[in-house]
């Protein structure tokens, strides 16, 4: 008896691309990149230089690991996804920031390293005037202020299944926006109860109904701005993209696009399909607790992503990311540049 090959209605190929990719470094890796990171300055003072320093350093990774974060950042059909474990850390880590970040007491630069060696790997490293002040290296940490906000300073709420866009004058808020996220753990919630998540587009769209699927592909949606612009810059009110669609482009290679800060659907039936999605999101998506020493490639096209709450105290012991925006080239963002700084727009 023979079987008919099951074709998958996204694709129609054999089998799904697969979606969540794990590279680990051996210990002696792990190593030799550190012990090359660890006496190099703040990477701020130089950036430019500084991460030609860490081409270096991370020419230690074996040429397979090596290709394989490579061909995530260039390719259609690798993993949304990717975790890298078992990174150098610094020695010493100085108490979380509680007000954001940065921190004034960190003496070695070995997680600065990491996060920016591995972010190279995948685009340029961009800053926005409207998020964390226009820096390079973002802390990711709980702020009181923040906490039941959809922002990356919430903890005591669920930060909903979203992608980091970017306010911009032109009314899209999904083009400006970085093409890839790198988080970094430098350390854990105490309770280890944070999971970050991420739900790829191409999963989504297999495990949606048809019809929704149709409706969050019409241009029915209007994003709102990120939180920090709405509360920094729009005193606390919305500013609304123009309408847009959720899901874009072919059907075996999606872009998705949602506000954290909530999007406003057009109709009675867009309404209904984001809270579909949202539903969706948390049935396909991919599950990671960081800890010290594991990195998150993420691609901010292919997917969103979300996180748990967790428990956060305020008090220098909290769980801390530090988080970079890539775009793989800044010549298609040119127009927004700053004269201050050429990384920042
Ligand atoms: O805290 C996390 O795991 C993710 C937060 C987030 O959405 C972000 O930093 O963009
Ligand atoms: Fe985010």
């Amino acid at each position: 008896m023979t079987t008919t090959p099951i074709s998958d209605p996204i694709t129609a190929r054999p089998s799904p691309a697969r979606t969540f990719g794990e590279i680990v470094l051996t210990d002696d890796v792990r190593d030799r990149i550190g012990a090359a990171l660890l006496p190099l300055p703040n990477p701020m003072e130089d950036i430019d230089r500084s991460l030609a320093r860490f081409y270096v350093a991370f020419a230690a990774l074996p040429v397979e690991q090596l290709q394989e974060i490579l061909d995530f950042g260039r390719h259609v059909d690798t993993p949304g996804v990717a975790l890298v474990r078992n990174l150098p850390v610094d020695p010493q880590v100085p108490p979380t920031p509680t007000d954001g970040g940065p921190s004034r007491e960190k003496r070695t630069f070995v997680a600065e390293g990491v996060l920016l060696g591995l972010s190279q790997l995948l685009g340029e490293p961009v800053g926005f005037t409207t998020e964390k002040a226009g820096r390079l290296v973002h802390d990711v940490v709980p702020v009181a202020t923040g906490a039941t906000t959809q922002t990356n300073q919430s903890s005591v709420v669920f930060l909903n299944f979203h992608n980091d866009i970017v306010h911009d004058d032109a009314g899209r808020y999904d083009v400006s926006n970085p093409d890839f996220l790198v988080l970094h753990c430098l350390r854990q919630d105490a309770g280890r109860e944070a999971v970050t998540y991420y739900a790829d587009a191409r999963d989504v769209s297999r495990a949606l109904d048809q019809r929704v699927l149709a409706t969050l592909r019409a241009p029915l949606f209007r994003l709102n701005a990120p939180g920090s612009y709405v509360r920094d810059i729009a005193g606390g009110v919305e500013v609304l993209s123009e309408p847009v669609p959720i899901v874009s482009g072919p059907a075996h290679c999606p872009e998705i696009a949602v506000s954290a800060n909530g999007v406003r659907g057009l109709t009675a039936d867009a309404e209904a399909a984001l809270a579909e999605l949202q539903r969706t999101c948390i049935e396909v998506a991919h599950r990671v607790h960081l800890e010290p020493g594991t990195a998150l490639l993420i691609n901010n096209r292919k997917g969103l992503h979300a996180r748990s709450v967790f428990a956060a105290k305020h008090d220098g012991t909290d769980r801390w990311l530090q988080r970079t925006y890539l775009r793989r080239s800044l010549w298609n963002i040119r127009h927004r540049g700053t004269t201050a700084d050429r990384r920042v727009h």
